[in-house]
């Protein structure tokens, strides 16, 4: 019997999002275990202990308590190699990382719960803390339309679901909630692909037990 898999995530965690879509890509099982982000569950000293940032996702996994969700989704491509999330081209690989990075280093970060609370309590008004997360997504997104212009589809990166794409999905969904204008024709033909996908469709937020 393998071993047991444990996912703390929240329903509309986007980090928790990509780590979902990597799990059921890979046809992994596993039991979630929910921290409501909004009641800031994810301070609580039990998960601290697991994740010292006390962000989602933190992924259980081969006795090994792991977190960040790139270097988790990094952690199953090398583990579970099938189906592959990377080609074996370097160059590939590299291009794929670096649109992964565009939204897992500089992108998301500067737009998740944790700045933007910071930013109302350094005195922004609602509107201008939204104005902000959008921008920032605005431009985020910008780039990935840039990275992957010229590439084959239906995915961003070729016929098979690369990292890259468990990445875009759930940035377009936190898009939507600021009020993005999604001016990216490719990029929502990629998200129609993805969301062909049962992988893609049993980790949406929506499909999540803990949903509101
Ligand atoms: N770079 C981290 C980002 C983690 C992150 O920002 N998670 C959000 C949810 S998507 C969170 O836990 N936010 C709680 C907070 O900001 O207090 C990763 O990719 O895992």
């Amino acid at each position: 019997m393998p071993d047991a898999v444990t996912l703390h995530g929240y329903f509309r965690s986007g980090a928790s999002y990509r780590v979902r879509i990597a799990l059921n890509m890979k046809g992994m099982s596993y039991a979630d275990v929910f921290h409501h982000l909004r009641k800031g569950e994810q301070q609580a000293p039990a998960y601290r202990a697991l994740n010292p940032q006390g962000l989602l996702p933190t992924l259980e996994v081969d006795h090994a308590v792991l977190t960040q969700s790139l270097a988790i989704c990094e952690y199953l491509e090398e583990t579970r190699p099938e189906p592959a999330l990377l080609p074996a081209d370097p160059v590939a690989r590299a291009r794929i990382r670096a649109f992964a990075q565009v939204i897992a280093c500089d992108t998301h970060p500067v737009q998740n719960l944790k700045v933007l609370a910071n930013l109302r309590a350094m005195g922004l008004n609602e509107t201008a803390v939204t104005t902000w997360a959008a921008k920032v997504i605005d431009e985020g997104l910008s780039a990935c339309d840039a990275l992957v212009a010229g590439q084959v589809g239906p995915y961003c990166f070729g016929e098979t679901v690369t990292l890259a794409d468990l990445f875009l999905v759930p940035q377009l969904v936190n898009a939507r909630r600021f009020g993005v204008e999604l001016r990216w024709p490719r990029l929502l033909e990629i998200e129609r692909a993805c969301l062909a996908l049962d992988a893609f469709v049993r980790a949406a937020p929506e499909n999540q037990p803990d949903v509101e």
